[in-house]
């Protein structure tokens, strides 16, 4: 029996052996080949690789499609919203992040409806209290509900402009929506000038209530204040986007900055995070902000342990999806496309404190150039649909290519340019 087992004990070390000698022929191979395989490392080789290979690996999948932050977006015209026939008088745009309250969907926006459309920031000075500025002059913050996040209602005003002189008399818009120990929080966009006076100037204010429709009460003032003078955000805290993360209240917002009026040409646009344990305040500014260097509006959600942001439009790194372990630290994770304006997206974990965020499926978005033609100029409000969910997977959300008709191309025509670039061709130095 004992020469047995030691015969079995032996065979198995050498097959072991074995084994393990042919891993490291291989191995030693494949360090000694360094040509990148066909088939998709799923870890980093150890061998030397070119900085955009070694980036594959940066990514949270070296394939696009395995890659949990990459999504196509798909977009349907919202049933159940009536804009006056398109003739620039009603706007509806910023809209919230949607959130089931009761088996219903909820959304606030920004809506303006004005005798007139707009005049443009470059004519603020001849803004009235009939005539606004811009599209987002003049405006009360609305709400609308639906059953399938398709057929919206309109249910009527949450929070007013308030009279002459208090915090946001002029203008309030760009709502987002905060549910925190069973009450509800508006934070938005409060101006007391026609947008375009002095730039964009405004502060974010904050209104609550017992239910989410309402009676809101409006506090009247800041709670996201503007940086100090000569600071990034000097001149106004935008787009407010909370989210409870951490325990706490972490609000992402936008600050254009370096522009207007007088510097328009040198624009830029960056994101903030201002951090509270109250949805009163004190806000307190991340010593790092900004913490996202491209983007317009903010579109934020809890992923995993950390939070995932889409940048849109503006900054080197606009169109990416970024990702953060701690909420502050961002990094691109997925280059993405046709991405939704201004979105916010259908969250069910944004307010629930969570340490592992599943992500998301559909939100709602905005058109600003809705209108036929310039002096009709509104927005309006459009749901879009992703993958963006590790609950879910739809391999159409995930392919890469995205064909338009050639008209779409032809639309971004070169204009006046045609002569200069003619006269160049003709000249063919
Ligand atoms: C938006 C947002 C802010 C700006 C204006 C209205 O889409 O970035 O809200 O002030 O445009």
């Amino acid at each position: 029996m004992k020469y047995l087992l030691s015969i079995v004990l032996t065979v198995f070390l050498l097959v072991s052996c074995n084994e393990t000698q042919e891993k490291s022929v291989k191995k030693t191979a494949e360090v000694e080949n360094q040509v990148f395989p066909h088939k998709m490392p799923t870890e980093k080789p150890e061998y030397p690789l070119s900085s955009a290979a070694e980036r594959m690996f940066n990514y949270p999948a070296p394939r696009v499609q395995d890659n949990e932050l990459f999504s196509q977006f798909k977009y349907t015209r919202l049933e159940g919203l009536d804009y006056n026939g398109g003739d620039g008088t009603i706007t509806r745009r910023d809209p919230s992040r949607p959130v089931l309250i009761d088996g219903k969907y909820y959304m606030w926006y920004t809506k303006r409806h004005t005798k007139v459309p707009p005049i443009g920031w470059n004519r603020a000075n001849e803004a009235t209290d009939e005539i606004p500025s811009t599209d987002w002059d003049l405006c009360d913050i609305w709400y609308a509900t639906s059953e399938d996040g398709f057929k919206w209602e309109e249910q009527g005003i949450a929070v007013p402009r308030p009279k002459k002189p208090a915090l946001g008399w002029r203008s309030v818009a760009t709502p987002d929506i905060l549910i925190w120990k069973g009450k509800y929080h508006l934070y938005f966009q409060a101006f007391n000038e026609p947008s375009g006076t002095r730039g964009d100037w405004c502060p974010i204010s904050m209104a609550y209530a017992d239910s989410p429709n309402g009676p809101w009460t409006h506090v009247g003032k800041s709670v996201v204040p503007f940086g100090k003078k000569g600071e990034w955000d000097q001149d106004q805290t935008q787009d407010p986007h909370p989210i409870v993360y951490k325990g706490k209240i972490y609000l992402y917002y936008k600050a254009a900055y370096n522009k207007w009026p007088d510097k328009r040409d040198k624009y830029a646009v960056a994101h903030g995070l201002a951090i509270a344990e109250d949805p009163f305040g004190p806000f307190e500014k991340h010593p790092l902000n900004p913490v996202l260097n491209s983007g317009h509006e903010t579109t934020y959600f809890p992923f995993k342990e950390g939070i995932a942001a889409l940048a849109i439009k503006d900054g080197n790194e606009a169109q990416t999806m970024q990702y953060a372990k701690d909420g502050a630290n961002f990094e691109i994770a997925a280059t993405v496309e046709l991405t939704p304006t201004a979105a916010g997206a259908y969250t069910p974990d944004a307010f629930t404190n969570t340490s592992f965020g599943k992500g998301i499926t559909w939100g709602v978005c905005h058109f600003i150039n809705a209108a036929q033609s310039k002096d009709k100029k509104h927005s309006i409000i459009a749901r879009f649909d992703c993958d963006l969910s590790l609950d879910v997977h739809e391999p159409w959300l995930k392919s890469t290519g995205v064909w338009h008709r050639p008209e779409v191309y032809f639309k971004q025509g070169l204009g006046n340019l045609r002569k200069k670039r003619e006269a160049i061709g003709k000249n063919k130095k």
